[in-house]
């Protein structure tokens, strides 16, 4: 007999967590994991939090679920979705619909979701953000797939999602796999974001002599103003943590070497295939594959850097570093909304992206202050080309930029590497350019391949004979 409202199957850290949410929203959920155990598990330790409905088997676990059947999987990215979605999808009758809630790529979310799409079934690629707390206590939710699905879901979802200012974390992305598309991007701004803030605490310490328990102290006070985030405060909890074992700052005992999981490197891969410049995110992901490149860095151990200089005045250093934080994660953000217009654009999914902003506010781990901002851009604009035409965030780089270029200029003279906020600042003179330098490569392609080019005065696309009397052809 039909018991649950929604079901859980894969009850590792974050499908135990998301059931639990469900089951103290009051949701009677089923819960299923191939290994029986952890289901045996959740029982005993959460069973008091509401009502769970345990399951064995996939059988039992589906006929647990009052229909249309709402079908949540958190297994392992990858092959073990694919078998999962294999094992149940026979035992499911049409208009039931299954939630991947894992970090699906894009790519398969769409190709799974046409595949179940022909049996009856609705496939939903869910994005979740907010890590196993976020599971438990409210992540940020981006659901794709169909329109009538989320009529279905999307009551429930909200139910547990993280809220930001009375209003749910949660929202239709659009169809297919637009909800992963848009986690995806989103864990590429947080690689983004990440790596800015790291070059900021080495820049107070090496440029400024900061120690991590003063830089704490910078990151605690910059967090009581526009730059307020999670990242932003938790980054001031990390400077300020002693070594137990040691006594040593925890930041001088944890090996420099950044892990990844893999949405990084998707965001720039895809980003290549949209044609999108996503220089920050880029930086990010290279940043993190450098650090785990020990030979490498061995290797180079002995190469010159500059003389020491004269250390920066800390008070007015922190400042400028400040606003060139803020600049280079408004440039972030520009570049990774502009992925999802792109995204969006080529595969017909006609994404909100205000909303995208007002989802990512709650939850999840870019939720910051100036996301309001964002989405109020949006609002005013739905189709503007880059966040940096909006009014505020282009006052605010204008603002930023002296101090911008004084923190990228001491950092080159002080060999300090920050390929975020160079990049950034890149990108930002790159895109306010009257003239590219693309003028010269395209004279250069079409010297030694006769690409052709198109002049700024006339129609067409010409050639000039390089190798002849050097006169120009129409091609
Ligand atoms: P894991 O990614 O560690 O996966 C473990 C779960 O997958 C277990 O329930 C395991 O069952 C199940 N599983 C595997 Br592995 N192969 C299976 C197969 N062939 N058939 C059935 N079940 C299989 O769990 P997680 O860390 O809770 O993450 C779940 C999903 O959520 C992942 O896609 C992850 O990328 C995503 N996510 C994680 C986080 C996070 O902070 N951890 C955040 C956001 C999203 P078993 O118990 O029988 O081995």
């Amino acid at each position: 007999m039909a018991q649950a409202r929604i079901g859980v199957t894969g009850l590792a850290v974050m499908g135990r967590n998301l059931a639990r949410n469900l089951a103290r929203h009051g949701h009677p959920v089923a819960v299923h994991n191939r290994t029986e155990a952890r289901t045996k598990a959740l029982i005993e330790e959460f069973g008091h939090e509401g009502t769970f409905v345990p399951a064995s088997t996939p059988e039992e676990f589906v006929a647990a679920l009052e229909r249309p059947r709402r079908l949540v999987i958190m297994v392992k990215a990858g092959a073990p979705t694919d078998a999962v979605i294999e094992e149940f999808a026979p035992l499911l009758a049409p208009g039931d619909m299954i939630v991947d809630g894992g970090n699906a790529h894009f790519a398969d979310t769409r190709r799974r979701e046409r595949a179940l799409r022909e049996r009856g079934i609705h496939f939903v690629g869910a994005g979740i953000s907010g890590g196993e707390e976020g599971a438990l206590h409210g992540p940020s939710i981006m659901p794709g797939g169909s329109a009538e699905s989320y009529r279905e879901l999307g009551p429930l979802l909200e139910d547990i999602a993280a809220e930001a200012d009375g209003e749910p974390c949660c929202a239709h992305v659009g169809p297919d796999g637009a909800g992963h598309f848009v986690k995806m991007v989103h864990n590429g701004i947080e690689y983004a974001d990440m790596q800015l803030i790291g070059e900021a605490y080495d820049l107070l310490r090496r440029a400024a002599g900061l120690g991590p328990a003063e830089i704490a102290e910078v990151f605690r006070a910059w967090n009581g103003g526009r730059l307020e985030s999670y990242l932003i405060e938790i980054t001031a909890e990390v400077l300020a943590h002693t070594d137990p074992a040691t006594g040593a700052p925890f930041v001088d005992v944890v090996l420099d070497r950044a892990e990844q999981k893999g949405t990084g490197r998707w965001t720039v891969q895809t980003a290549l295939d949209l044609g999108v410049p996503v220089n920050g995110i880029a930086e990010a992901v290279f940043a993190r594959s450098l650090s785990g490149h020990v030979p490498l860095r061995e290797a180079a151990r002995r190469l010159p850097g500059p003389t020491p200089g004269r250390p920066v005045d800390a008070d007015v250093f922190a400042d400028d570093v400040e606003q060139a934080l803020y600049a280079s994660k408004i440039v972030a953000y520009a570049q990774g909304f502009h992925q999802i217009q792109a995204g969006s654009d080529e595969y017909g999914w006609n994404i909100d992206l205000g909303r995208m902003a007002a989802i990512w506010r709650g939850g999840c781990i870019i939720r910051a202050r100036f996301l309001d901002r964002i989405r109020a851009a949006y609002q005013a604009d739905p189709r503007i080309p880059t966040l940096l035409a909006d009014e505020h965030f282009a006052d605010a780089v204008g603002a930023a930029q002296s101090a911008w270029r004084r923190v990228v200029a001491t950092a080159a003279e002080l060999g300090v590497p920050v390929p975020g906020f160079s990049s950034a600042l890149a990108y930002y003179d790159a895109l306010r350019a009257e003239r590219l330098p693309a003028a010269l490569i395209q004279g250069q392609r079409d010297f030694f391949g006769a690409h052709t080019y198109r002049r700024v005065d006339r129609a067409g696309s010409f050639h000039t004979l390089w190798s002849g009397d050097r006169s120009e052809v129409e091609a």
